[in-house]
């Protein structure tokens, strides 16, 4: 059986312990590996070899040298690409087809784009007038902020681990990172990338486990972590707040949502179908910006519906290699069990099923696996757990109304403030409605579209902090003032 381990100093090793857990492919149930638990002393040494690596030739590279490296990081990707998307689709059950256009692309991407900031990034200086007249340079440089703690999610494992190290590694810092314990693959696999790259030992190291009592918690608590990096649910944001808490360490949290979409009736119809079709149930739902709540002004609701719900039935449903399907399982049994408790609390609270609602049914060998239907939803109350609850799953719930100002409202209604989509031709109202809204991103007349160098990240409950462009450069660097009497 397949082992997967930590990698500590640019070495594959083994827990201490000897304490292993499985890696299950949720399509089939097989077990992928045996993966092996890190305790503190796994992720003492993983720190301290990222602490000694600030000291050795990393720290000493230019930075031509070390985005020179990380372009290499990315070519490896890419020329592996195979082995990445099997792994990925291994651990999650998404179609290759999907990953294969997302989750590899972007990995090998995270890396070159910071790498190429970083070489064009300026910072600023001023001449100063001195009270003797021979002045004073006031400039400031950049650096790297030191060990950071990289706690990743599995929704997109690849994407959103390489999202924040290749901006750490741009900047000159060394990483340890915990992956989900649902997805340990891609970022094991990284290590030999590095390792082939030249990354020196002891800049990327990876430690697996869970999170509270595991390596999660045992990394955000080691006192030589300078800073944390985190992406998962708010209530874990919280957990790993108040462990950054102590010896005062920056955190950057990009958190859960319960995104709404708001169709106008004046809208392209084609395209409020189509995107809010993916935004709903791309990655079977498993997207952080990601739509569970629609509403849709009423001349054009009975429609939507309508159209939305022979949008979702013509999803195909299959395993990562069926090259039709669009549509895969969700990454494990027990989120099955979450996704599906949702599905019977909406028929609990009164909802109409327009489509779905319960378990697609599959061919004998695939009868084994975390699916669940697309489902659609309308007629619940404003307040319904439903409605109001992040489920990370591929359903949304529907619901009219009749004025701009009423829709805003919905929209902003949650704790939660991370994406929102609004769909509508008049320039003046996506203006209002992108200004108006209460959330970190707003898509017009699109989903997930993005420049790398733009900020991302949630406001109110979905996340403290920006990443992307500078914004990531703000996170992993200390500005440092330096004022010279000349
Ligand atoms: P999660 O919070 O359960 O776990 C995320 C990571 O944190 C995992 O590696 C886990 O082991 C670790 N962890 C859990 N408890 C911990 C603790 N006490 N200390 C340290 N580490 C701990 O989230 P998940 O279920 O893996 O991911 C889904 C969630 O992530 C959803 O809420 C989704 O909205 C959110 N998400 C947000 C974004 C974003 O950019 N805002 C992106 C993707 C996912
Ligand atoms: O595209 C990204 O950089 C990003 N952070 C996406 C987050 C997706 C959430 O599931």
């Amino acid at each position: 059986m397949k082992e997967i381990k930590h990698f500590i100093n640019g070495q594959y090793v083994g827990s201490a312990s000897g304490k292993l857990f499985d890696n299950v492919n949720p399509v089939n149930g097989q077990l992928i590996a045996k993966v092996h638990e890190a305790g503190e002393t796994e992720v003492d040494a993983a720190v301290k070899a990222a602490r000694a690596a600030l000291k050795g030739p990393w720290g000493r590279m230019t930075v031509a040298e070390r985005t020179e490296i990380l372009h290499r990081v990315a070519d490896g990707i890419t020329a592996r690409f195979d082995e990445f998307l099997e792994a990925e689709c291994q651990d999650t059950g998404k179609p290759k087809s999907l990953a294969s256009h997302i989750d590899i692309p972007r990995g090998a991407a995270n890396f070159k784009v910071f790498a190429d900031l970083i070489k064009n990034v300026a910072t600023e200086a001023f001449e100063m007038a001195t009270p003797d007249g021979a002045g004073a340079l006031n400039y400031a440089v950049r650096r790297p902020k030191g060990v950071i703690g990289v706690i990743s999610p599995w929704n997109l494992p690849l994407l959103l681990m390489t999202w924040k190290v290749g901006p750490a590694l741009a900047c000159g810092n060394t990483v340890v990172v915990k992956p989900s314990e649902e997805t340990p693959s891609t970022t094991a696999l990284l290590g030999e990338v590095m390792n082939a790259a030249g990354v020196p030992a002891g800049v990327y190291n990876v430690v697996h486990g869970f999170g509270g009592d595991s390596a999660g918690a045992f990394l955000t608590a080691h006192p030589d972590v300078d800073a944390i990096t985190f992406t998962g649910e708010t209530g874990t944001g919280e957990t790993i707040m108040r462990a950054a808490a102590k010896g005062v360490r920056q955190v950057s949290l990009e958190l859960g949502g319960k995104n709404a979409g708001i169709v106008f009736a004046d809208c392209d119809l084609d395209k409020a179908i189509e995107g809010t079709l993916r935004s709903a149930f791309a990655n079977c739902g498993q997207v952080c910006l990601g739509t569970e709540r629609v509403y849709v002004e009423r001349p054009i609701f009975d429609e939507f519906v309508a159209r939305l719900k022979a949008g979702a039935e013509a999803l195909k449903i299959g395993e990562p290699n069926d090259p039709e399907a669009n549509f895969g399982s969700l990454v494990s049994h027990k989120h099955r069990e979450k996704v599906l408790s949702y599905y019977q609390k909406a028929k609990d609270e009164g909802a109409t099923v327009v489509t779905g609602g319960g378990v697609p049914e599959m061919p004998a060998h695939l009868a084994g696996g975390a699916w669940v239907q697309p489902t659609i939803w309308t007629g619940l109350p404003d307040d319904s757990a439903v409605v109001t609850e992040e489920i990370f799953g591929p359903c949304c719930h529907i619901r009219p109304f009749d004025t701009e100002e009423e829709a805003i409202e919905l929209a902003n209604s949650l704790p939660y403030g991370l994406a929102s989509a609004i769909w509508t031709e008049n320039a003046s109202r996506a203006h209002r409605g992108a200004g108006q809204i209460e959330a970190g991103i707003v898509w017009v007349n699109s989903w997930f579209l993005r420049d790398l160098r733009t900020a991302f990240g949630g406001s109110k409950q979905s996340g403290i902090g920006r990443e992307g462009g500078v914004h990531s450069l703000e996170f992993y660097t200390e500005l440092k003032n330096v004022c010279i009497k000349l």
